[in-house]
């Protein structure tokens, strides 16, 4: 069966999701084809801190409430290392605040709007490719519901993660990457137990790099440095608790609130960024073109930028032709990528344990989070970061 639309969007994650709600509100018709079931996508425990822009944008867009109910709205987070705790004012700093909300709640908050307003989200396809995008007649091919499909448009939005099909869909020489792999993961649980501390604590510890966060007021998420083929098999609850008790103590005598695990996994940690971000027709956004560690809590909020950038392009095209968001997205786009993965790439290799450093480079780590937390200016460039960048 062959159908139209103004968007193909290939993915239904954040990035794909909002795009679609987003064009929907400018009256640009739009069809999301997802590989995955509805239940899989809205289950998919990953992100959990957006920054200000994102929750002001969810808002804006009619799709905040319950993140305004259910949301955990932050204004500092602490660093601990050499047994000492030190907060970052963050609004104090900034004037931004930060918001504890699953992805998996903005991904089903998202969903119902866009079935609530007639939207098309084809769960559940599958060999999806997509075509002609160098031309003027893109479109993406599918199986879904035992048929095969051809959605013909105007443009195609590949939203479709790391490991989705639209950018090595792109001409080979197209591309060019950019590419950093971590010699460590993280270990994360999601527990059914209160948070131990009211704001978010990033720990530096001769073990290892652990961060204690949350989800509500009776969920935590906590992760811990591992092994990038660590296998979370090997780890009981006991012992992960254990770690993590180790790592995140202080000299007040911090105890962890412990409790029943819902959920380990191991989660490797890249930086990784293709350039440009279009080719033809087909546009790149979120995972699909960037990936960075999560220790900067970057990943879903960079897919929130792109949209920004690419849903008000596309409006302006529709409403008046305008060609140059569309020509600029890239590069606009690009200018924040580049900036968020030189921040989580900072704080990462600040905070994380390397095999291969030298005592020098571990007291280099040791003092620049001592400089961080001694002098207001170097916080505040901590501070302006990790609450997100102004958009320029
Ligand atoms: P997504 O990967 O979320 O969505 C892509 C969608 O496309 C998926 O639903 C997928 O099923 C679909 N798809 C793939 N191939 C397809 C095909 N061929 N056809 C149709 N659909 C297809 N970020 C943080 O900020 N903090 C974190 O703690 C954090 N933890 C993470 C843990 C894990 C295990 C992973 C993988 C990522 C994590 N991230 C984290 C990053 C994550 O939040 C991403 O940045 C965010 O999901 C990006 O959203 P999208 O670009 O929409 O991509
Ligand atoms: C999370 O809540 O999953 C989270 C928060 C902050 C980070 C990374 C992950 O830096």
């Amino acid at each position: 069966m062959t159908v139209r639309t103004k968007v193909g969007i290939v993915g239904a994650g954040p990035a794909g999701l909002l795009l679609g709600h987003l064009l929907n509100l400018e009256g640009v018709d739009n069809v999301i084809v997802e590989a995955r079931s509805r239940d899989y996508v809205e289950n998919r425990i990953r992100a959990g801190l957006m920054e200000q822009f994102a929750t002001d944008l969810l808002r804006e867009a009619g799709v905040g409430a319950r993140m305004d109910r259910e949301g955990l709205v932050h204004e500092g987070i602490v660093l601990r290392f050499g047994g000492t705790s030190h907060r970052i004012p963050l609004t104090e700093l900034t004037g931004k605040r930060v918001t504890i909300y699953g992805q998996h709640e903005v991904v089903k908050d998202l969903i119902a709007a866009r079935l609530e307003a007639g939207g098309q989200i084809l769960f559940e396809a599958s060999d999806v490719s997509v075509h002609d995008f160098e031309g003027g007649t893109p479109s993406i091919r599918f199986r879904h519901d035992g048929r095969d499909h051809v959605l013909d448009c105007d443009f195609i939005a590949g939203c479709d993660g790391f490991h989705g099909i639209c950018r090595p869909s792109l001409p080979e020489d197209h591309l060019s990457a950019f590419d950093r792999v971590y010699p460590f993961g993280w270990l994360g649980i999601l527990a059914a137990v209160a948070p131990s501390n009211d704001e978010l604590i990033y720990a530096s510890h001769e073990n290892g790099f652990a961060l204690a966060t949350m989800r509500s007021p009776t969920v935590s998420r906590l992760y811990l440095q591992c092994a990038p083929d660590e296998d979370a098999g090997a780890w009981s609850d006991g012992r992960i608790w254990d770690e993590l008790q180790t790592r995140l103590t202080d000299d007040s005598g911090f105890v962890l609130n412990r409790g029943p695990v819902l959920q380990k996994g191991v989660t490797a940690m890249r930086s990784h960024v293709v350039e440009p971000m279009r080719c033809g027709r087909l546009f790149l956004l979120g995972d699909a073109a960037h990936i960075v560690p999560p220790t900067g809590a970057k990943g879903m909020n960079l897919a929130f930028a792109d949209v920004r950038v690419l849903s008000r392009a596309l409006a302006a095209w529709y409403r008046k032709g305008e060609t140059k968001g569309l020509e600029t997205y890239s590069d606009i786009a690009l200018r924040r990528i580049w900036k968020a993965e030189r921040f989580s790439w900072w704080m990462t290799t600040l905070m994380h344990n390397f095999d291969t450093h030298s005592p020098f480079e571990r007291r280099m780590q040791l003092a620049e989070l001592d400089y961080l937390t001694s002098s207001p200016a170097a916080a505040t460039t901590l501070a302006e970061n990790y609450v997100g960048l102004p958009f320029t």
